[in-house]
Formats: C-alpha cells, sequence, structure tokens
C-alpha cells in the first residue's frame, strides 16, 4: 500500500479529530486530500510528533488525537515510546508510516529496512495495543478498532517508499500553528465524548 492510498481510506475519521503529523511527505499528502483546521504539520521538530500528540491527548482527555509519524523520525525518539507507554492516555492513536525510508529527505534506509520492529519496540516499551498492518484493508480496519478500543495504540503500517513530487504546500507554518490553536481551544465537540 502507498501511504496516500492508506489516508485516504481513513480520511473521513479525521472529522472531530485533532492530527499531527510529521514533517515532509506525509504532511504534503495529507493537505493533498485537503486540509482541515484540525490538522497540524509538525515542521523541523523531527521524532517528536508523538510527544506533542500525548501532550495535547493529556490536556484534553475528552478529545481524540491521532499522530502520523515516520519510522526514521520514530527511530529518532525511542525513548517517547517510554513516555507514551508510562501516561497511556487512552484518547492517543499513534500510526507509525514505516517506508524503511528517510523518504523526505532521499530515501536513505532505515533500521526497519534490516528488520527493527517498531510494534515489538512500542509493545516492549509497554504500549498497552500494537500491530503492525501491511494492505489498506487491514490499516483501515486496525484504525477503527483502535479508535472504539479506547486503548493507547501504536499502529504501525507498512508502506512504499513513495511521495509527492513536492513538499511544499500553500500553507505556512505561522497559519498552520495558530490555527490548529484556535481549534483546539475552540468550543468544538471533541469526538471522543461524541
Ligand atoms: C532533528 C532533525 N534531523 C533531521 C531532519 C531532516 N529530516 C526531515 S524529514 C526527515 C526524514 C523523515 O523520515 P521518516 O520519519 O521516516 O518519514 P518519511 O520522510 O520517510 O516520510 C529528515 C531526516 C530534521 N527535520 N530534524
Amino acid at each position: 500500500m502507498t501511504r496516500l492510498e492508506a489516508l485516504q481510506a481513513i480520511y473521513s475519521r479525521l472529522d472531530g479529530v485533532a492530527v499531527v503529523t510529521i514533517m515532509g511527505a506525509v504532511a504534503a499528502e495529507l493537505q493533498s486530500l485537503g486540509h482541515r483546521p484540525n490538522f497540524f504539520y509538525l515542521q523541523h521538530a523531527m521524532g517528536v510528533a508523538s510527544s506533542l500528540g500525548l501532550g495535547i491527548a493529556l490536556a484534553q482527555p475528552s478529545r481524540q488525537v491521532i499522530v502520523f509519524d515516520g519510522d526514521g523520525s520514530l527511530l529518532m525518539n525511542l525513548g517517547g515510546l517510554t513516555t507514551l507507554a508510562r501516561y497511556r492516555p487512552p484518547n492517543l492513536l499513534h500510526v507509525v508510516f514505516d517506508n524503511e525510508s528517510l523518504l523526505s529527505v532521499g530515501g536513505f534506509p532505515t533500521a526497519t529496512s534490516t528488520g527493527s520492529d517498531l510494534a515489538g519496540i512500542a509493545a516492549a516499551a509497554g504500549v498497552p495495543r500494537t500491530a503492525t498492518v501491511q494492505t489498506v484493508d487491514a490499516f483501515t480496519v486496525a484504525v477503527d478498532e483502535a479508535l472504539a478500543s479506547r486503548t493507547l495504540t501504536t499502529l504501525v503500517a507498512k508502506v512504499e517508499a513513495t511521495g509527492p513530487s513536492t513538499f511544499v504546500t500553500g500553507l505556512s507554518m505561522l497559519e498552520n500553528r495558530f490555527q490548529f490553536q484556535r481549534y483546539l481551544t475552540s468550543g468544538d465537540t471533541p469526538r471522543a465524548t461524541r
């Protein structure tokens, strides 16, 4: 599966959910499907999208949070998994798109290309629900099950190492930052309480 196919399959589930992505390819792909005020693309700060998602999930326990992480990014902050597991907010779904590559900076292979198992690492860190999926159908089912479970989940989706032709979008970093802050502090009905 491609990451874009996976994102397309679950895009309709992102209504009312605070979404945090890493920079680069996944941010551009999600925006290509349609930007929403509840989407935040964490630029530059590689490795800490899950930490930002954790903070939002803890601060707003009635709001569902989904993080779209990458294998290279997660590998830079493996200790973050132990912090997720320690606080284990039930309203956080941590999706890792594992293309075995640092795609956004040229496609250098990561440790998952030589066998490192991120779902296994997350489970060993204490994340209560983990899974690895290979197909769009399995990904869609796994996302639905994770959201229904109300249990912290790290879901690794193995995807092809392909991405968009450009990572530049019309949305400026600061505009996204203020828009997302307004979204979080608005009276929007959080999905987790519906
Ligand atoms: C601390 C830090 N180091 C390096 C970079 C440069 N950088 C930006 S994206 C990226 C690769 C991200 O890889 P991955 O998380 O696997 O996502 P992919 O690009 O494959 O979608 C790198 C190395 C950065 N932004 N921050």
